[in-house]
């Protein structure tokens, strides 16, 4: 079905009269939307293979959307606004079975694709912070919208399954970069169990909080909200600022094949710290702050291992711009985290200078 004629579907204050694609997501496509002198809107085609199931993962969305609503001074600029579709459900599921989802775009607004300045990535370390603040009361069950996300254990289930089906064939050409998943098995295990005891709490979390997901206000250049809520679920705070510290932190792009180029910038690793601190600094635990510093650490050997396991399967989760981008990912992505696991000690210390 045509774009214009999706739009059509949902309930918007004008007739739409035309829509755009706008940005590169891995995972959905998205487009803009434009009304006759009403506003514009924001449309998406929900990843239905990634996404079981869209309708669970809409009402997650509107639940929390609803309760930051209520306690921001400005609710239409601080955090999403959901449209339903004109039968009142928060997404509209086309004669193909493709789901859609409409939210308003937020004007005078902007997303970068690289941290560039610390004042940056200090705004986007109060944006999560204050996510999670602004959640830490909400008591209502989320849907597990993709089952054992941040979850090693799962992950090692489907890495172990992926290894052993060997899909596409490549397994025997990929000996070094399984050898960097194994050798670091145990300790990522040793992390996520805290999880699962309980010794690190669980609580709604944002769970992809790349950068390319924060809206600044163009004109003061201030956070105002965090986007993509699509996995938002109960986790622990920790994977936030691990992946939020993957995405800023990094001195070059996620998939830059000039592996040289990549590590972990320091200053901007401490300015994003300061910022999701001046948050967070009194409500975290003392597990989690002795562990915030490993937390990058953890969702980044996450990500080698997700790239990787794409492309052992035959590239069939992330998009792909050319043949070779998931074993060029993971191998950026390593590079980050020997990086990571060098200046570990120094991102320790900053955390607890932070911390004071
Ligand atoms: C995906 O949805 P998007 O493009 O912001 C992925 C994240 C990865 C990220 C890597 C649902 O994020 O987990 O960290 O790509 N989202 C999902 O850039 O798998
Ligand atoms: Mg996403």
């Amino acid at each position: 079905m045509e774009t214009l004629s999706i739009a059509k579907q949902f309930a918007l204050a004008a007739r739409p009269v035309a829509v755009k694609p706008l940005g590169e997501g891995f995972i959905n496509d998205t487009f803009v939307v434009e009304s006759d002198g009403g506003p514009r809107y924001l449309l998406q085609r929900k990843n239905h293979n990634v996404f079981p199931d869209v309708p669970a993962m809409m009402d997650n969305i509107v639940a929390v959307t609803e309760h930051i609503k209520a306690k921001v001074t400005d609710p239409m600029r601080e955090t999403l606004s959901v449209v339903p579709a004109k039968d009142g459900k928060p997404y509209y599921r086309d004669p193909d079975g493709n789901y859609w989802a409409v939210c308003l775009f937020i004007e005078g607004t902007r997303t970068f694709d690289k941290a560039d300045s610390a004042e940056l990535a200090r705004q986007g370390g109060i944006g999560i912070g204050r996510f999670q603040a602004l959640l830490s009361d909400f008591d209502r069950p989320l849907a597990e919208v993709i089952k054992g996300f941040h979850d090693i254990r799962w992950r090692f289930v489907q890495w172990d399954a992926s290894l052993a089906a060997d899909k596409a064939g490549r397994v025997k050409d990929l000996k070094e970069e399984i050898s960097w998943i194994e050798s670091r098995r145990d300790r990522m295990l040793g992390f996520w169990k805290m999880v699962e005891d309980g010794e690190l709490p669980r609580s709604v979390t944002h769970n992809d909080t790349k950068l390319s997901n924060i809206l600044f206000d163009a004109k003061s250049g201030k956070v105002l909200c965090a986007i993509d809520l699509d996995t938002v679920m109960s986790s622990t705070a920790l994977n936030d600022v691990g992946d939020a510290i993957r995405s800023y932190a990094n001195k070059t792009f996620e998939d830059d094949p000039d592996y040289s180029a990549v590590g972990i910038d320091l200053e901007i690793y401490a300015a994003w710290m300061a910022g999701y601190l001046s948050e967070r600094k009194d409500s975290l635990s003392e597990k989690e702050k002795e562990w915030l510093a490993f937390a990058p650490l953890y969702i980044t050997y996450e990500q080698v291992l997700r790239f990787l396991m794409d492309y052992i399967d035959g590239d069939t989760y992330y998009k792909i711009k050319y043949p070779e981008h998931n074993l060029v990912r993971t191998r950026s992505q390593y590079a980050l985290l020997q990086s990571m696991e060098a200046e570990y000690p120094e991102m320790q210390r900053i955390v607890k200078d932070l911390l004071g």
